[in-house]
């Protein structure tokens, strides 16, 4: 068997053989959705009789992918943020990302081995509550 769009997956593979080996190869098949997609994807079949294209078969096979609730991931600085000595500093650019957030809640802790932390200065939006474990007086 030729082929391209191989190993590594792609839009389309192409490929030929005989009859036995694409079959192998086609018990082999996997299909992974785009990142974050999900809904009903289609695959494709095609197949040509040794170059004649008039003897061409093509099906489609539905695919539906559902959809999981993805893990919140981190954004941050990558380069470590440099403080002065008992300078309050402002720590930016730290959020998090998640593709599937929609209304969910996300329990967030933030801690530090030399210091503190807060979000002083900041308007607190209603939709944020402090647990009870939390310093308290200067979460906010
Ligand atoms: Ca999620």
């Amino acid at each position: 068997m030729c082929g391209g769009g191989g190993e590594g997956g792609g839009k389309k593979l192409w490929f030929k053989g005989r009859l036995e080996d694409v079959n192998q190869g086609l018990s082999m098949l996997v299909y992974r959705g785009e990142q974050d997609f999900f809904g009903t994807d289609r695959i494709d079949f095609r197949v040509v009789d040794d170059e004649d294209v008039s003897l061409v078969s093509e099906i489609s096979v539905p695919v539906v992918v559902r959809a999981v609730n993805d893990s919140p991931r981190w954004e941050a600085p990558v380069f470590p943020v440099v403080c002065g000595e008992d300078e309050l500093c402002v720590i930016g650019g730290v959020g998090i990302v998640d593709p599937d957030a929609g209304e969910g809640v996300f329990d967030v802790e933030v801690s530090v081995d030399s210091g503190t932390v807060n979000l002083n200065g900041l308007e607190v939006p209603s939709g944020v509550d402090f647990f009870e474990g939390g310093d308290g007086e200067g979460d906010r």
